[in-house]
């Protein structure tokens, strides 16, 4: 199963008896929210808040360590020895992006063991967009343009999200990310004005099979966004997901005719009264069917990942014993010490 999420809102805490502390604490809190002001770690924030917070910033974590598995795929076929030190160093990356996350989620409360676990049982969900393969070396290129593209457009108004702990992090993460759009929109020009047609073709077809999963990323329409109005109030999500699709569109269009590459959507037009382009419908029911398990990939992810945890379990042990060791040699220079110094005085 990887359907269910962590439970945000049980009924009983949306209406709970509240103290008048508490009264006067969610006062303050709202007050704060209001003014556009942060929330620190330390500060009183209602249950509901924390739990979207932990839901949303250790979902976005497991995205970024899942989102490693399809570019790995490629680190040993990349072309170039360029194309590899970038494609290494861009994963590595995503791993420091999933650490700063998962410590933003342990400031909320939740151990990094229980957010893994949530991966692990297929509990907590990570972004759709990481169940679909990596067919050619173009599809590195596209993930770079497009997945980080849609990444970007996502998580620069995260920096300002009302929670303090993931708003600093999402400013380092999007610094990187802006780098990784680049080498992705990049690589596709050098192989779209240097390359055969083969590789042009290869391109394109890549750009085919990415560019719908791309505006999935997003989440579902605004009507259907389940946490979209309550995070919007909260001040998590500062842009809907209907909102930032479009935004994403608009911005893609022009860099895709830069490239020359065509975007899959005969309904993809500039409409002079909205500003901005209309386009096609997205296939929800194929998004729901990714999310709920269903993806070319879901299974061979997350049982990479579950792999990775328990093989990577006598470094976890080895570091532990390791600290142990160092905290009883402190221990016993500190009592040493203390003896050192009752005998002096
Ligand atoms: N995939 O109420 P909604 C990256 C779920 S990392 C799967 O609108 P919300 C990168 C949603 O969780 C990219 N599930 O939700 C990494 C909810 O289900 P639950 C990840 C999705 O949270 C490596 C339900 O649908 N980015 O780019 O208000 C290499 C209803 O949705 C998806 C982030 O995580 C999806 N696409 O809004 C390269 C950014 N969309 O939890 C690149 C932070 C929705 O009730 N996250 N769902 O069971 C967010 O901004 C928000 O969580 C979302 C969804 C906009 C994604």
């Amino acid at each position: 199963m990887y359907t269910q999420a962590m439970d945000t809102a049980p009924a009983e805490e949306r209406q709970p008896l509240r103290s008048a502390d508490e009264v006067q604490l969610e006062a303050r809190f709202e007050a704060r929210i209001a003014e556009g002001g942060f929330i620190e770690a330390k500060d009183w924030m209602p249950e509901h808040y924390r739990k979207t917070l932990v839901r949303q910033i250790s979902q976005h974590a497991h995205s970024e360590i899942v989102g490693m598995l399809p570019e790995g795929n490629w680190v040993t076929r990349a072309p170039t020895l360029k194309r590899k030190a970038i494609l290494l160093a861009k994963i590595q990356d995503e791993a420091g992006h999933g650490l700063y996350l998962y410590a933003a989620a342990e400031t909320l409360g939740t151990s990094r063991d229980q957010l893994l676990h949530a991966l692990h049982t297929g509990k907590a969900k990570y972004s759709s967009i990481f169940n679909y393969p990596t067919l050619s070396w173009a599809d590195i290129g596209v993930i770079g343009w497009l997945v980080d593209g849609a990444a970007i457009m996502n998580q620069v108004p995260l920096t300002r999200c009302s929670y303090a702990p993931y708003a600093r992090a999402m400013v380092r993460i999007c610094r990187e990310e802006s780098f990784h759009q680049r080498q992705g929109f990049d690589s596709l020009r050098v192989m779209m004005e240097e390359g055969s047609d083969a590789q042009r073709a290869m391109v394109q077809d890549a750009v085919n099979r990415w560019w719908w999963p791309s505006l999935m990323m997003f989440g579902p329409p605004d009507g259907e966004s389940t946490h979209g109005a309550q995070s919007a109030r909260w001040g998590i999500k500062r842009i809907s997901n209907d909102e930032l699709r479009q935004k994403f569109v608009d911005a893609t269009f022009e860099q895709a005719q830069v490239l020359g590459v065509s975007l899959p959507d005969p309904l993809l037009k500039w409409n002079a009264e909205r500003g901005h382009h209309d386009f096609g419908p997205i296939d929800w029911a194929e998004f729901w069917r990714v999310v709920n398990g269903h993806g070319p990939c879901n299974r061979e992810r997350l049982a990479a990942r579950v792999n990775a945890w328990e093989e990577g379990a006598w470094v976890r042990e080895a570091a532990l014993a390791h600290a142990q060791k160092q905290a009883r040699k402190q221990a016993q220079k500190q009592t040493a010490n203390a003896l050192q110094e009752a005998q002096a005085a």
